[in-house]
């Protein structure tokens, strides 16, 4: 709404920062950006025929809505659609440049993602070579411009050629074992490192113009950029420096203004600008400032900041959003080794999240919505911190604006992960351009909360051996960790203390592999025994971390999803093109090692989905509640992983549909405010009460212990009072006393403290004399698309499973226990009216035999 009044008020309104903001042209403007998106063509080089090309895109998307390709993510297309990677690919379009344009001092052609080795041709004349995925370039294109038509060409390289023909040049075998390739080429190419193949990702070694193309015609002066520095932060105020980098094309003076969202000034400047670049800074102060909050803590306040610079009669703006907040992380050594905790606004905040990677394969077709949605998919999670893990991309503008929204902070990765990289002068100048370009690019936004060199390589170093399999001599290992130890302990940093000192930056997530007892007390740790050393979910509680930054399980996506790209036919786990969408080489057989220990044994494969999600979601809720118990030992827990690239079975708690697995709906119980959970322990029930900083301290905490018809057998009731933000053992039950009333299989004990309830078995559940379940189902339609289901269950009811086969559900809650005599109402949105036929209740009792 905002933004809206600025262009109605006929300003003009553009960030510097903005990919693709809307553009209003007046003629008081120093600049004017005119979209290039339309009229593009592309062919495969070597080929006669053109075809229609969406810009921003991929040449993959191109191929398929030209019906020329297959969809890539369907059935086994990814196995035959590898010949793409291998080819070049020509786009072009006619641009229609107009007097007023050309009649400005400077016309730049800009480029905000090439991907990524392209060669770029105005009206003949070859203006840039580009290879690097991460950046924008910026081409001064005047004299290749004419008023009326210009031919735009952009010539795509095959990455995979390009990167073959780097890798010849190396003696040395770099590594990268996600990669699929014939010859591993990914760590010589600055792009997605997932693209190359990931042991949840398809490989489409694509190319493309993968963001916004447009001509920017200024001039006298531009706003290159702002930086907005917090300087300090009180009740009273918060004391900030806007500095402004001015490209001038003259000596000249200016004024530069900020206002409000309102257009109100509040801090103006006349300035002296050098013809080239400048620097100028102005201090302003914002009174009474209410704070930015992540997610559970408060509102995520936002500022919006109007900053105006005027030469004689025209001007240029910039709007930008800010928040007030500080972030601190405090490695404090203590009796355990050393403290990793984040302060948000001086107060000590569990950070509860999950790693998230690119929403799609081909991202440019990820919109506003689907970023909106899947940041609002964190939030109702109970998140406030999602880590943007190494081996995707710098993601873009409209997914860090969601996070400032919704309070959710962001772990920056930059874009390295589980390979070694080259270390030449060329590969060092080219990625210190893109950190610039991206921290410069991401700084202003609250969200962001810290910059971490890469995704597991020092673990790698260390750990996975390398220095053995590939047999490098003592000098190529010297080469490659001084390469290492050039890029992640110098380059990097000495970019973020250039560009955004304020923030803190980790070389390497985790700090110690999880071989080491070090992983345990210093840093964050990536825990793999589950899953990759297959050892049993309960290690999780026995392996607490400073700081859980990744540990994870897989589970099958959503029927739905499946539905879409395989055929039922094919439904099942040696299926060679169900294969094709699971990356891991022996992960079904590590989901059916754990199905056996801990569930049935499912009947079909529409079973094992349900079974798979359900084992993943109590194994991943389990290990979120021994963290969260563990506070302040412990003091983040984000697991692998949020999402999902395209359809595939995954770590993830939302498949690629952004449908939610069970964990979803576990995790959001698990990072609740507050937390009842309970641990085993010297035979006694420990019973916990976790209260995050805003939740509920004081109130009622009751024990019933049921027999599974739903017979009360024992119950106690007592007022209890913790301190916030803590982890409190509330009750202790001896387990032996509670084993008098029936046997483990036919027993649950379900703590409730003010509505938030837990759910205490004593023993696996394949092992529970689970009865069919007793209930009845009212379906009441509140207003349009939203409807309310409520279950009333007699006796317990486990892992309910709310579908519908024709309709796509949106709950509040799915995959729930029930209490014998509980009645639960959800909340359901659907596109069309949902009838009560059209619902299906399964629950635990229907997949044992
Ligand atoms: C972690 C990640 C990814 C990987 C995942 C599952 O280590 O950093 O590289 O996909 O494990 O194996």
């Amino acid at each position: 709404m905002k933004y809206t009044f600025l262009l109605l008020a006929g300003l003009v309104c553009f960030s510097t920062t903005n990919q693709a903001a809307e553009t209003v042209t007046k003629s008081d403007n120093l600049l004017i950006r005119q979209k290039l998106n339309t009229g593009w063509q592309f062919k495969q080089v070597g080929k006669e025929a053109w075809h229609a090309a969406t810009v921003p895109g991929t040449v993959h998307t191109d191929l398929f809505n030209n019906k020329l390709i297959n969809d890539p993510f369907a059935s086994d297309e990814e196995t035959r659609q590898q010949w793409i990677g291998n080819e070049s690919w020509q786009y072009q379009t006619t641009i229609e440049v107009d007097a007023t344009t050309l009649n400005h001092d400077e016309v730049d052609l800009v480029f905000y993602g090439l991907d990524t080795y392209a060669e770029v041709w105005l009206n003949g004349t070859k203006v840039l070579d580009a290879n690097n995925m991460f950046r924008t370039w910026r081409i001064s294109s005047k004299p290749y411009l004419k008023v009326g038509k210009n031919q735009l060409m952009v010539l795509l390289k095959s990455a995979y050629n390009e990167g073959l023909n780097a890798l010849k040049q190396l003696p040395i075998q770099l590594v990268n074992d996600n990669d699929r390739g014939e010859f591993k080429t990914s760590v010589f190419t600055r792009k997605a490192q997932h693209h190359y193949g990931w042991d949840w990702g398809a490989r489409f070694v694509t190319a493309g113009i993968w963001r916004p193309v447009e001509i920017q015609a200024w001039s006298k002066a531009r706003i290159e950029n702002i930086r907005y520095s917090q300087l300090n932060q009180s009740k009273k105020e918060a004391n900030f420096n806007a500095t402004f980098s001015i490209n001038s094309t003259e000596n000249q003076q200016g004024t530069i203004t900020l206002s409000d969202e309102n257009g109100k000034a509040f801090a103006v400047k006349k300035v002296i600008l050098n013809k080239g670049d400048n620097r100028q800074t102005v201090p302003f102060t914002i009174s009474n400032p209410k704070l930015w909050w992540p997610n559970g803590m408060g509102k995520p306040n936002l500022y919006t900041l109007k900053a105006t610079l005027a030469v004689g009669n025209k001007k240029t703006t910039d709007v930008q959003q800010i928040g007030v907040r500080t972030f601190e992380v405090i490695q404090a050594p203590d009796s355990i080794g050393q403290s990793f905790l984040f302060k948000v606004n001086g107060i000590p905040t569990f950070m509860k999240g999950a790693n998230y990677i690119p929403l799609d394969h081909f991202l440019p077709r990820v919109d506003a919505n689907h970023y909106k949605k899947a940041v609002a998919k964190a939030k109702e999670a109970n998140m406030n911190m999602l880590r943007i893990w190494g081996g995707g991309v710098y993601e873009d503008n409209k997914f860090y604006e969601e996070c400032d929204k919704q309070g959710i902070l962001v772990w920056q990765d930059f874009m390295f992960a589980c390979s070694f990289y080259p270390w030449d002068k060329a590969y060092f100048d080219n990625v210190k351009e893109e950190a610039i370009q991206n921290v410069i690019r991401l700084r202003n936004h609250p969200s962001i909360a810290l910059w971490c060199g890469n995704n597991e390589i020092s673990e790698a170093w260390h750990n996975w051996g390398y220095q053995k399999v590939y047999k490098w001599s003592k000098e190529d290992s010297t080469a490659i960790w001084h390469g290492y130890l050039n890029l992640f302990e110098k380059l990097l940093p000495e970019v973020i203390k250039k560009e955004d000192a304020s923030r803190f930056y980790w070389p390497s997530s985790p700090q110690y592999g999880w071989g080491s007892p070090k992983s345990l007390t210093h840093g964050d740790s990536h825990y793999w025994g589950v899953w990759w050393g297959k050892e049993p979910f309960e290690t999780y509680e026995k392996k607490i971390p400073r700081f859980a930054s990744e540990y994870g399980f897989q589970a099958l996506p959503s029927a739905k999803t499946l539905e879409e790209y395989i055929p039922r036919s094919e439904w099942s786990t040696n299926s060679p093109i169900m294969k094709v969408h699971q990356k891991h080489s022996i992960g079904f057989d590590i989901i059916d090692l754990y199905l056996k220990r801990e569930l049935p044994n499912p009947g079909s494969f529409d079973d094992l989905i349900y079974l798979s999600q359900i084992l993943q979601g109590n194994g991943i809720a389990l290990a979120i509640e021994a963290h969260r118990r563990n506070m302040p030992r412990c003091m983040g827990s984000l697991y692998w992983q949020f999402n999902d690239c395209w359809p595939v079975t995954s770590w993830s708690s939302m498949d690629y549909k952004l449908r939610p697995k069970a964990l979803h709906f576990m995790a959001k119980k698990a990072f609740a405010p507050n937390l009842i959970s309970s641990d085993k322990k010297e035979g006694n029930i420990e019973i916990y009460l976790v209260a995050d900083h805003t939740a509920k301290t004081k109130g009622v905490l009751s024990c019933k212990l049921y027999n599974l018809s739903g017979g009360v057998l024992w119950q106690s009731s007592e007022k209890i009072e913790v301190k916030d933000n803590s982890s409190t053992l509330v009750k202790k039950i001896s387990e032996t006393a509670l084993l008098q009333y029936a046997d483990t299989s036919n027993l649950v004990l379900v703590t409730n403290f003010e509505g938030v309830k837990s759910f205490h078995y004593f023993s696996t559940i394949k092992n529970l004399k689970l009865e069919k379940q007793k209930y009845s189902l009212k379906l009441t339609n509140e207003k349009k698309g939203e409807t309310r289901l409520t279950i009333s269950a007699k006796n317990l009811m486990k892992n309910v499973f709310i579908d519908s086969a024709n309709s796509e559900l949106e709950l509040t809650d799915n995959f729930f226990d029930i209490e014998p005599g509980e009645t639960k109402t959800i909340s359901i949105k659907s596109s069309k009216k949902i009838d009560i036929k059209d619902i299906t209740i399964r629950s635990m009792f229907d997949y044992m035999k």
